[in-house]
């Protein structure tokens, strides 16, 4: 088995059994921790319990490995590896008890910066519904045992498109202006509320295209090497990789169009 291969399964398991801890604390009642940026922007008390599980169970297996969390920051390994983690996903939907949120977990070698790592691994585990994606590097996405092949040839009724907006109201009105540019070339949109779930339904062919300004490095860290392993693109403008600036994902042949209308403003 290559290396990649084995952080693959590393991260799989680790992902469902955060998942299962975090289904579980939904089940018993789910308490709001805290705001953060803004009043929108919450943290459960599940979202720390499930990030500390995961460091715990990263650390036994792989200690010389650095860490970057939503919830309990950075730190720096010795390895080369950084392990880029989103407890819960989705978290809005989480507090609400929608049945769309995942435990994002992706491996990465380099610098810890999304515009400067090379995506080794990939685990989105979505336990509501028991979906497990998963994505090794060169060596393809998967739903379960099922191969992911992102939709290369979207419907002449137009894209079905995913979005997401951010928590500060502020800019709400600029998002909402880059969907309206985009809407003459959708069928119809999706706003699901993890963006983890977006790029792996974009993956999985659920999805033609998603976009979204203002993400952080554990929303996509995972979902784009699903996406770039099913054979779709992801990415901002100019040929850089997914960031907080745009993270864009769609087949090769959708990518440039969406680009396109999404930054012509
Ligand atoms: C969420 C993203 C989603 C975005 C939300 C939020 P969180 O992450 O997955 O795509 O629209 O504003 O950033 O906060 O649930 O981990």
């Amino acid at each position: 088995m290559t290396a990649e291969r084995e952080l693959t399964e590393l991260a799989a398991s680790i992902a469902v059994q955060a998942g299962e801890l975090a289904r579980t604390r939904r089940a018993e009642g789910v308490q709001i921790a805290a705001t953060k940026s803004v009043l929108a922007d919450i943290v459960t008390d599940a979202d720390r319990e499930v990030e500390l599980r995961i460091r715990e169970l990263l650390a036994e297996a792989r200690p010389t490995d650095g860490f970057l969390g939503e919830e309990s920051g950075a730190e720096r390994g010795t390895s080369g590896v950084t392990w880029v983690v989103d407890p819960i996903d989705g978290t809005v939907n989480y507090a609400y008890g929608i049945p769309a949120y995942a435990v994002s977990i992706a491996a990465v070698e380099g610098e810890p910066e999304p515009l400067e790592w090379t995506a080794l691994s990939a685990a989105v585990f979505n336990p509501a519904v028991d979906e497990l994606f998963t994505a090794t590097r060169s060596a393809g996405a998967w739903c379960g045992d099922q191969q992911l092949q992102v939709n290369a040839e979207p419907s002449s009724a137009g894209l079905l498109v995913a979005t997401g907006f951010g928590y500060d109201p502020a800019v709400h009105a600029a998002q909402f202006a880059m969907l309206a540019r985009v809407m003459p070339i959708a069928r119809d949109i999706r706003r699901i509320g993890a963006a983890s779930l977006d790029l792996a339904y974009v993956a999985a062919g659920r999805l033609d295209a998603y976009f979204e300004r203002g993400l952080w490095p554990w929303d996509h860290a995972a979902g784009a090497l699903l996406v770039s392993e099913a054979g779709g693109k992801v990415g901002g403008a100019g040929g850089v990789a997914a960031s907080r600036e745009l993270t864009v994902a769609a087949a090769p042949a959708v990518f440039e169009r969406l680009l396109q209308l999404i930054v012509s403003d």
